[in-house]
C-alpha cells in the first residue's frame, strides 16, 4: 500500500524536469557573489515581491530569524499571533539568536485585528520593552491555511508606519495566498519592510526561501546570513529548482487548494468530525471529537495515511495538501482514515 502523505507541503519531491533544471544550472560561488543562478533568483524575486534587492537562504526558519535580527535590537518586542510560527516552530530563537520577545495577540485564524495591533504597542517608558515589529503570516498555518485580506495588510502596515515599527511578512506560503486572492504578491508585500517566500513548501523545490527588502537591510541581511553560517557557496543548484518552481508550479496551487476543499467535505462525512476552519488554501484542521490527535495520528499511519497533530488543541490533526497528491488520494485517505478512526 502507497501511503499517502498528507504531513505538510514541505514533503514533496523535486520533479524530473526541476532535477534537470538544477543539473543544468550554471554555478559560482555565491559568497563572492558570482553563481549566476542565485542572482537571476534574487533579481526574479526583488521584482514579484516589488522590493529592491532579496537573499535567496536556507530555508522559512532562516528568512524569519534573519530578518527579525535585521529589524531589532536586543530588548526589543514582536507583535504578532499567538500561533506565529517564529513563536511556535523555531527553536526559541527569538530569545535565543536575538534576545528579543514576542508580544502575542489572538487572532481570528491567525489574523491580526489592526486594533488590536494598534493597542498592543507599548507607550515610550523606561520600564517597557521597545514595540519594534509587527510580524504576520500569509497564509497563516495555524490559522488553518487562512489567507489575510489585502485591506487587513494594508491597514496594520498604515498602523505600523504610523508609529514608528516595521511590518514583517512571513510569506512562507504567500503564493497559495496569491492564488487563493488574486492579489499579486507585491501588493501583499507592498506595506512590509521585509518579506518572505518559501520554496520549498507548496512550491515544490527541495530547499530554501527568499527574503526581500531595501538594499540596506538585505545587505545587512547577508551579514546576518554569514554570521547564521548560513552563506553558501554553489547553490545555484537550489536557486535553479525555486526559479523552475516559480515559472511551473505557482498557477497549480489551485489544484491543491481545491483538493483541500474536497478532503474537507469528505472528512466532515465521518463520525465526529468536524472541520475547524474555512478550507482557503491547502490546509484542513479536522477535529476528531474526544479523540487524541497523537493517538489517531499513529493509527492512520498503520493504514497508510501520513498527518500531523496540530499541536495546540488535543483532538485535531492536520492535513495538507500538495503537489505530489491527486484528488484519487485524498478521496482514499478519508477512506483508511474513517476505516482506522472506527477501529
Ligand atoms: N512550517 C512547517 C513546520 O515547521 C510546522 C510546516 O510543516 O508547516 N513560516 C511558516 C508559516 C511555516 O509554516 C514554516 C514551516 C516556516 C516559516 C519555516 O520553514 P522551514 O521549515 O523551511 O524552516
Amino acid at each position: 500500500m502507497k501511503p499517502i502523505d498528507l504531513r505538510s507541503d514541505t514533503v514533496t519531491l523535486p520533479s524530473p524536469a526541476m532535477r534537470e533544471a538544477m543539473v543544468r544550472a550554471p554555478l559560482g560561488d555565491d559568497v563572492y557573489g558570482e553563481d549566476p543562478t542565485v542572482n537571476r533568483l534574487q533579481e526574479l524575486c526583488a521584482d514579484l515581491l516589488g522590493k529592491e534587492a532579496s537573499l535567496f537562504v536556507a530555508s522559512g526558519t532562516m528568512a524569519n530569524q534573519i530578518a527579525l535580527g535585521v529589524l531589532t535590537r536586543p530588548g526589543d518586542e514582536v507583535i504578532c499571533d499567538q500561533g506565529a510560527h517564529p513563536v511556535n516552530f523555531e527553536g526559541g530563537a527569538m530569545p535565543a539568536l536575538w534576545g528579543i520577545q514576542p508580544r502575542t495577540l489572538r487572532g481570528e485564524r491567525g489574523l491580526l485585528d489592526p486594533a488590536e495591533v494598534e493597542a498592543a504597542i507599548r507607550p515610550e517608558n523606561e520600564h517597557f520593552p521597545r514595540s519594534r515589529v509587527v510580524e504576520i503570516e500569509n497564509t497563516h498555518n495555524r490559522g488553518g491555511g487562512s489567507v489575510y485580506p489585502l485591506g487587513t495588510v494594508r491597514a496594520i502596515a498604515e498602523v505600523a508606519r504610523r508609529r514608528g515599527l516595521d511590518l514583517y511578512l512571513d510569506g512562507a506560503r504567500l503564493m497559495n495566498a496569491v492564488v487563493a486572492s488574486g492579489v499579486p504578491p507585491r501588493d501583499f508585500a507592498e506595506g512590509a519592510t521585509l518579506v518572505s517566500l518559501c520554496f520549498s513548501k507548496g512550491l515544490g523545490a527541495p530547499v530554501g526561501s527568499i527574503l526581500a527588502g531595501d538594499r540596506d537591510r538585505i545587505r545587512e541581511a547577508r551579514r546576518l546570513r554569514k554570521r547564521l553560517g548560513g552563506a553558501m557557496r554553489q547553490s545555484g543548484v537550489l536557486a535553479a529548482a525555486a526559479i523552475h518552481a516559480l515559472e511551473n508550479n505557482v498557477a497549480r496551487l489551485a489544484e491543491d487548494h481545491d483538493n483541500a476543499r474536497a478532503l474537507a467535505v469528505a472528512l466532515s462525512s465521518l463520525p465526529g468530525v468536524r472541520i475547524l476552519h474555512l478550507v482557503e488554501t491547502n490546509m484542513v484542521f479536522a477535529s476528531f471529537a474526544g479523540r487524541d490527535a497523537a493517538e489517531l495520528v499513529a493509527r492512520f499511519r498503520e493504514a497508510g495515511v501520513l498527518a500531523n497533530p496540530e499541536g495546540s488543541r488535543p483532538d485535531v490533526v492536520r492535513f495538507v495538501t500538495h503537489l505530489d497528491v491527486s484528488r484519487d488520494d485524498v478521496l482514499e485517505a478519508t477512506r483508511r482514515v474513517s476505516q482506522a478512526a472506527a477501529r
